[in-house]
């Protein structure tokens, strides 16, 4: 049997003019048993309405701040680089691939934030003005441990992937969910409320999680993230 061929949005580096990735992510994909591949980062609706049909589901990286525009708030002197074309891009794959098509999607980091203000839910800008706290939400390098607790929440899919209530994640985000968005349900919070994980119950196949399990492959609950989200399809490809 083939194995589910997973489209990665791709990162973009502004300063070097590049796209790039980081290999996490791949592996991560690999690991759990999916075909990672790049997608080509473009917002024209007539390449990717084609691309989208080779990928059985999306993994929404890492990256650049979200325009506030898609959520409706003004950008503010906090809010971190934007990339235009990828909030362009994931806003028409979102929409065509997982929410008409049903494929499934994982958000990382930005791809959590990015899902909340595509479907109506707003963002913190800046978490160390807009939601001061003592938890460290922005690591300094090794990514690869943790860097504070995450609550799951009982009677939430996360909490059925993980039997038990507390984990350990690390953290790089100076972003975060404010106000969540209709369609999610929360799934894990940090000690100081802060969102962490969320899935979609009309989706269920739509996870995202604002800590970087790619960071952390060698993690058992990375693994299980990975590992879950690939098992998502029942793919027989012929
Ligand atoms: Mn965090």
């Amino acid at each position: 049997m083939e194995k589910p061929v997973i489209g990665v949005i791709p990162l973009w580096d502004e300063e070097k003019d590049s796209i790039w990735m980081l290999p996490g992510y791949m592996q991560g994909l690999e690991e759990a048993g999916a075909v990672p591949m790049i997608v080509h980062l473009t917002d024209s609706e007539t390449i990717l309405k084609q691309t989208l049909s080779i990928f059985d589901g999306f993994l929404f990286t890492g990256g650049q701040d979200v325009n506030p525009k898609l959520y409706g708030h003004e950008k503010n002197e906090h809010c971190g680089e934007i990339c235009d074309i990828r909030d362009r891009m994931e806003s028409y794959v979102f929409r065509e691939a997982v929410l008409n098509q049903n494929k499934p999607a994982l958000g990382i980091c930005r791809g959590i934030q990015f899902i909340n203000a595509l479907l109506g839910g707003s963002l913190h800008q800046d978490i160390p003005t807009e939601f001061p706290s003592a938890i460290i939400h922005s690591q300094k390098p090794p990514y690869d441990v943790p860097a504070h607790n995450v609550r799951i929440l009982p009677n939430t899919p996360l909490h059925k992937l993980a039997g038990k209530e507390l984990i350990e994640v690390n953290s790089s985000h100076h972003q975060g969910i404010n106000r969540i968005a209709k369609g999610l349900e929360i799934m894990a919070v940090a000690d100081d409320g802060l969102v962490e994980a969320v899935y979609m119950p009309e989706h269920p196949n739509v996870w995202a999680v604002q800590w970087h399990p790619e960071y952390s492959l060698k993690d058992e609950m990375s693994k299980k993230i990975f590992s879950s989200f690939v098992k998502n399809f029942n793919i027989t490809r012929s």
